[in-house]
């Protein structure tokens, strides 16, 4: 008879992607075998702002886009389980993290999301640093200083017209999960990054809060519209009636997993011992490794490393490096410019361009917004005093070089650290397929470098439902032995790394 089959949604930047896995094997030989099952375009809208503040533009999500994927992803899931003679036992979602939705007290969905890109956010989070004091508000969140970190859009935003209205703030998986159940949680990895948990306790910080409250009077009763945190591994609830007639599943539970992509995608790093670092490589990179316990030090704060929740109490130590963000925004460019280069034919040609010859700052604020990228990383190039790219080789192998250089220069800070040895380096995500960038990586940390699931975060969120219900045991070690055993894996070794 059939296997189990979990379904999860994992909502990246740039596309969302409906997975169905079908736990398959003996127990303690299991793995997942994965079928995608559908797979829709996401990215930033921009939205004209007519009205008092008059002719600015918002940068939004199109949030009923990223509903009707999931919705139609969950019906394809459903037939395909059928098919194949699988029970779908749970519904799992992840999303890029720290954007936020708001819901009246109706359940009215009050507008789409901000964009993390969003203009506006520019020098809000120094004001709002500045007023609360940085020191102690890192030794209680452990977040980086990132522009658009939850806490920053909310102050932000608090002028906008539909804050007095916002009876709940939810991010992006938790407001799906709530459409697909009618039940209201805070997953908790994914609300760590909203500057608003305590990284040592797991819990809302009540003197966070309380300070944001104070300094913003708009943000007076930002507590009481935050759901309940529920960690990963959590049943949500039954799928509501009617998306059970939309979908085509029976009374299945959505389940919490890690709902934050970066949580699940560490999840899915198939590494067999605790010396390991990961990319988890997407739109961003998020370079890092795994603690038990967060680094709140003042040492760690000066570094700007960041304390994300994880899976099973654990922390992900990590920095966003700007990610291939850089190069689909540099392909956006030339295709809107009239030359279409495709991806493969962009790596052919960084491949034999000249190692190193221009190697910038990928992570100055100028790369965070989208726009002209090869004009951006020109104009980094003559700042610098190094040769401009001009080519389309010269122009990708910049971008690579560089990523491939901010990979080891956070690696060495999360090394020093955190005192983690580390003796190999997983790249996860759908980066982890860019040959290229993986031997650059490889020869500027010296590390081996591992490259692949390239659907870690989906089967992480995967391996975190099938646990959830029992047709996985044991501790993220287990989970991660299930992740190898399904996975296709590449090695890419520092010393035959040539160029
Ligand atoms: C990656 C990611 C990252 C966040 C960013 C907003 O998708 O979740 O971990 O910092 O998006």
């Amino acid at each position: 008879s059939g296997s189990p089959a979990f379904v999860a949604v994992d909502l990246g930047a740039t596309s969302g992607r409906v997975v169905l896995g079908v736990v398959e094997g003996d127990a303690g030989a299991e793995r997942v075998a994965l079928t995608e099952v559908a797979r829709f375009a996401n990215g930033p809208v921009e939205v004209p702002q007519v009205g008092p503040d008059g002719g600015g533009a918002a940068l939004c999500w199109d949030l009923l886009h990223l509903w009707r994927g999931t919705l139609d992803g969950l019906r394809a899931a459903a037939l395909l389980a059928r098919e194949q003679g699988h029970e779908v036992r749970g519904v799992g979602i992840d999303s890029w993290a720290v954007d936020h939705a708001l819901v009246a007290a109706d359940g009215a969905l009050l507008g789409n999301p901000r964009h993390h890109r969003d203009p506006r956010l520019a020098g809000v989070a120094e004001e709002v640093l500045g007023r609360l004091g940085a020191a102690g508000h890192y030794a209680v969140n452990g977040l980086q200083r990132l522009p658009f970190t939850t806490e920053f859009q909310l102050v932000a935003g608090r002028h906008d017209a539909a804050w007095p209205l916002a009876a709940s703030v939810r991010l992006v998986p938790d407001l799906l999960a709530s459409w697909l159940t009618g039940e209201v949680v805070a997953e908790v990895t994914n609300a760590s990054t909203t500057g608003l948990v305590d990284a040592s306790t797991r819990e809302w910080s009540t003197p966070v809060i309380d300070a944001l409250e104070a300094a913003y009077p708009e943000l007076a009763t930002l507590r009481s519209r935050l759901g309940d945190l529920v960690e990963p591994g959590t049943v949500v609830g039954p799928l509501t009636a009617r998306v059970q007639e939309a979908t085509g599943l029976g009374a299945v539970p959505v389940i919490a997993v890690g709902s934050h992509d970066t949580a699940s995608a560490v999840v899915g790093v198939p590494a067999d011992d605790a010396r390991f670092a990961y990319v988890s490589s997407g739109t961003w990179s998020l370079v890092g490794v795994e603690l038990d316990a967060p680094v709140l030090t003042e040492e760690s704060r000066a570094a700007n490393v960041t304390n994300e929740l994880g899976v099973d109490g654990t922390v992900r130590y990590l920095k966003n490096v700007m990610g291939l963000w850089v190069l689909s925004e540099t392909l956006r460019t030339w295709r809107e410019q009239g030359t279409e280069v495709t991806l493969a034919d962009a790596l052919a040609a960084a491949k034999d361009a000249e190692p190193r010859r221009t190697v910038v700052d990928v992570d100055a604020p100028e790369f965070l917004p989208p726009g002209d990228m090869p004009t951006r990383l020109a104009d980094a190039a003559r700042a610098s005093g190094q040769p401009v790219p001009a080519t389309v080789g010269e122009v990708v192998r910049c971008v690579l070089d560089s990523l491939a250089d901010a990979y080891r220069r956070a690696l060495d800070e999360i090394v020093r650290l955190s005192g983690r040895e580390v003796d190999v380096l997983h790249v996860v995500g759908g980066g982890s397929q860019n040959e290229l960038l993986c031997r650059l990586t490889a020869e500027a940390t010296g590390l081996p470098v591992v490259a692949g699931p390239v659907e870690g975060a989906a089967l992480g969120n995967l391996v975190v439902q099938a646990r959830a219900v029992g047709a996985l045991e044991g501790d993220l070690a287990a989970l991660r032995t299930v992740v190898r055993r399904s996975s296709s894996l590449r090695r890419y070794e520092p010393a035959a790394a040539t160029r």
